[in-house]
């Protein structure tokens, strides 16, 4: 037995995984459930590095070195459970199993649990950077017992993206944690593509700018605060030229968003832990608004009732909707962290939130500039209640205020949807609020349930006798 690592699952995430381990020195043994995949990998970038071909689940075992390790990248779900049996079955005490798919936390719970009785370690970890990462360095979120990340990380950390010297790879915590914060990250991912597309809306309806017109403005916001991987490639979709029409490409594409379920699965999680993740939220139903074909259609030709002209200082427009980019990015990020710090609380995996900051600076889909900030923040105080509250981001938001409330009233005058610049704007004052008005909430809740509620000038819980003399009585 040779090899360092093997890798089950060889479509694009998994050959390229493979290729990066075996580029970096490790010798790596392959399997696939149909064997042509294998074939295809070693024919075509054999010469890469050092691979062990196999066909079988004991023949894939057999290659490797103890403590085994083995990486699964295969589709999530039952894929991954029938796998994991497969190996478990040829595997020994010691040996670890990680997974690198999408897996949903609380399957990883389940699985490693289950392993850990069989005297296996199960490491779910959330990889990030689609196919391009994989292989070039992507951000690596493994999860699962402490001990197991003495002999694997290093080996992760290996083909892992690198800032600053710093690897974009570090044990996150017991069980579940790596794959939970893989799906907050998938959320905020959600949430920024959404504030990206709310933005690209604005400059084609309000402005009138063409694609190539607003390619040019995200090359340049790619200059800046804005810097980031998504940014990036929004300028270079928006400048492809379609072959077949010669049109922008992203004129000719359906405007009907899909989606895989890593966002939903934030938004449910955040659900149950009562964290409102409003920007991910409303990005999640955008995707779903713009793919109910039937209501859409339904829906043409319905008043617009549009108030007020487009604006007339495109330049100022410009600034203003690049602050509200930046403003309601930071209250995605602030929620998103919210939730790791309500997931780690509830699930008690004594989360550290800077360092997902530090091992989302490369590697990821939401790699950004933007993501040195959160980690000073958190350097800074590492029990920080919400990034909005941090020095950086106060001020960034109070710099932004006023262009922030421009493109949202703006957009809501022309009949422009802004479901996440709005409600970003929306929990920011909701935040900001002296006076809530939950304590109306209260107050019915009281008034038809007896639910109860406390006073702002004593302790205690009160109910009010709504239905007898309107006297309050302590509960
Ligand atoms: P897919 O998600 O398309 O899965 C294809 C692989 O799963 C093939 O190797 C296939 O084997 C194997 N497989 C299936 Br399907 N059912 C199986 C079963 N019952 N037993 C054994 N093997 C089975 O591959 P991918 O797009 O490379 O993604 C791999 C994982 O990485 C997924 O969990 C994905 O969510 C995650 N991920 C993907 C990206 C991305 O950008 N694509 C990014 C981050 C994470 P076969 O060749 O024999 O059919």
């Amino acid at each position: 037995a040779r090899a360092q690592i093997g890798v089950t699952g060889l479509a694009v995430m998994g050959s390229n995984i493979a290729r990066n381990f075996a580029r970096h020195g490790h010798t790596v043994a392959l399997h696939n459930r149909s064997v042509a995949k294998t074939d295809a990998l070693i024919a075509e970038h054999g010469d890469e590095g050092d691979f062990v071909r196999t066909e079988s689940v004991d023949e894939f075992v057999a290659a490797l070195q103890r403590p085994r390790r083995v990486l699964i990248m295969v589709k999530a779900g039952d894929a991954t459970d029938a796998v994991i049996e497969e190996l478990a079955a040829a595997m020994e005490p010691g040996d670890i199993i990680i997974d690198g798919g999408n897996a949903l936390y609380t399957d990883t719970i389940r699985r490693e649990a289950s392993l850990r009785e069989r005297g296996l370690h199960f490491v779910g970890a959330g990889i990030s950077g689609g196919e391009e990462g994989a292989l070039n360095g992507p951000s690596i979120m493994p999860g699962g017992p402490k001990e197991s990340y003495e002999s694997l990380g290093p080996l992760l950390e290996s083909v892992a993206a690198v800032v600053d010297g710093v690897p974009c790879c570090t044990h996150i915590g017991p069980d579940g944690a790596g794959h939970f914060v893989k799906m907050v990250h998938n959320g905020i991912e959600y949430a920024d593509m959404q504030l990206i597309g709310e933005a690209y809306h604005l400059f084609r309806d309000a402005l009138g700018y063409d694609a190539a017109q607003i390619a040019a403005v995200f090359g340049e916001w790619n200059t800046g605060d804005l810097e980031s991987y998504l940014i990036e490639i929004t300028a270079e979709v928006l400048s492809q030229v379609d072959a077949n029409t010669g049109q922008p490409l992203v004129d000719v594409i359906v405007d009907a968003a899909e989606q895989k379920g890593t966002g939903r699965w934030t938004v449910k999680s955040a659900l149950d832990l009562g964290v409102p993740v409003t920007g991910i939220a409303e990005a999640v139903f955008a995707r779903a608004l713009s793919g109910s074909r039937a209501q859409r259609q339904a829906a043409k030709g319905l008043a617009s009732g549009v108030l007020g002209d487009k604006p007339t200082d495109a330049a100022q427009f410009t600034e203003d909707i690049r602050q509200a980019l930046y403003a309601s990015k930071i209250v995605a990020y602030a929620q998103g962290f919210d939730q790791i710090r309500a997931g780690s609380v509830e699930y008690d995996w004594d989360l550290t939130p800077g360092d997902m900051a530090t091992i989302w600076r490369g590697g990821c889909i939401i790699r950004a500039r933007f993501l040195n900030r959160i980690k000073e923040a958190y350097d800074n105080n590492p029990e920080l209640t919400s990034l909005i509250v941090e020095p950086y981001f106060k001020d960034a938001i109070e710099t932004a205020i006023d262009s922030w409330r421009r493109v949202v009233v703006t957009a809501t005058q022309l009949g422009i949807p802004v479901p996440a610049f709005a409600s970003s704007l929306s929990y920011y004052d909701g935040l900001r609020a002296e006076r809530l008005p939950a304590a109306l909430t209260q107050g019915q809740r009281d008034f038809f349930g007896a639910h109860t509620y406390e006073r702002t000038d004593r302790p205690g819980k009160f109910h009010t006798l709504w239905s007898g003399d309107r006297s309050e009585v302590e509960a």
